[in-house]
């Protein structure tokens, strides 16, 4: 098969890359590059620099293919809040782009949802059910596309899956930005040496979900396309306190740092857990790997047991 992957230089979208080739299908990567590198991309994919936001480039790269995965976005919500209409036009036009391109020939559209739907909804775990209550514009701007995700079912005819991601890590992910995922954060400082910074007491939770088994439901989602729109969560069930994170960065690492408690940031959610269900009963298998084996394959390509092997 004939796949586009629009973000596939990015962290998730190279690694969906890697499988999809490895699976034998043929890969086309629609990137503008603007956080993602062409270090990350495997050197078999067909690659078009162009802007999710430019319909006619979307277009062209949607002649030809028989399915797309819908990743690129502007995934930084402190973004999101700064320049509202761009990402909007980057983050819910850009899904619309993908959808209208995708009437043509009615092929199947797999698109990166957000954990950040729920926003300020409070229900442990959360599931497909509960009430959407974004809190930003990027977890608005992720809604729109469920919603137009429908609209394209309904009206035009296009199997759409929405995958709500929790809070996806492994390699590749840029720890650069100060709201990069903590995981990226916290083992590029355990390389570094450096201290651990934890905001607020360090007991809040989150639903750590590692980029592999991510890949497999992106991947499931396109080889079990059904008529109509289906949202999912991505997520493993199980929660992981940030506390408990230092310390298993560490284990994995093996090499201790400081830590330090500081202030906690402003609307952190205390508690983040997804409910698995509806995937696993589409799909048949949930994200299993579990934080300690992730953590180990994020630090192990860092470098980490080479200089033991
Ligand atoms: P990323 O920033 O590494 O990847 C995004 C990719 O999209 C990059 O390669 C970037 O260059 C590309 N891109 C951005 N704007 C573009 C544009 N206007 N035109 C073309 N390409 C553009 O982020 P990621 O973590 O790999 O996220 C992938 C998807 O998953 C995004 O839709 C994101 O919102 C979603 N998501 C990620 C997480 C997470 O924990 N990483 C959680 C929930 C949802
Ligand atoms: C995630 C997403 C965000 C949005 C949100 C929706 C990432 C990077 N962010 O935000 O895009 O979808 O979910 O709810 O996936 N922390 C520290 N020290 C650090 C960095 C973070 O203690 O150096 C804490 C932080 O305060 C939070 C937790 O770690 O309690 C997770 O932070 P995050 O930025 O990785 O992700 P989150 O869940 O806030």
């Amino acid at each position: 098969m004939q796949y586009l992957v629009t973000g596939g230089c990015g962290f998730i979208g190279s690694h969906l890359v890697d499988k999809l080739l490895a699976d034998g299908h043929s890969v086309l990567v629609l990137d503008d590059l603007s956080t993602g590198s062409l270090d990350n991309l495997n050197p078999e994919a067909e690659f078009v620099r162009g802007c999710i936001t430019d319909q006619a480039a979307v277009d062209a790269a949607m002649r030809n293919v028989d399915g797309v995965f819908h990743l690129a976005a502007i995934a930084s919500v402190a973004r999101s809040n700064e320049e509202w209409s761009w990402t909007h036009k980057v983050n819910l036009t850009g899904f619309v782009h993908v959808a209208d391109a995708a009437r043509a020939r009615k092929c199947p559209v797999v698109y990166a949802s957000s954990a950040a739907i729920y926003g300020d909804n409070c229900a442990l775990p959360l599931s497909e059910t509960d009430e959407p209550r974004p809190m930003t514009a990027y977890g608005a701007d992720k809604l729109g596309c469920e919603l137009h995700g429908r609209v394209g079912a309904l009206i035009h005819g296009i199997p759409t899956t929405g995958l709500r991601f929790f809070n996806v890590y492994g390699p590749r992910q840029d720890p650069k930005s100060p709201y990069s995922g903590v995981i990226s954060i916290f083992a590029d400082r355990v390389m570094r040496g450096e201290p651990l910074k934890v905001f607020g007491d360090g007991h809040q939770t989150r639903d750590f979900v590692y980029v592999g088994d991510v890949v497999r439901c992106l991947d499931a989602a396109m080889q079990t396309p059904v008529r109509g729109a289906r949202v999912f969560n991505v997520c493993t069930g199980r929660a992981t306190s940030i506390r408990e994170l230092a310390h298993l960065v560490m284990m994995a690492a093996g090499r201790e740092v400081a830590v330090r408690y500081l202030e906690a940031r402003a609307g952190d959610i205390h508690a983040s857990i997804g409910d698995p269900r509806r995937l696993r009963s589409a799909f048949g298998f949930k994200p299993e790997t579990s934080v300690g084996t992730g953590l180990m394959q994020l630090l192990s390509s860092l470098g980490v047991g080479e200089k033991a092997a």
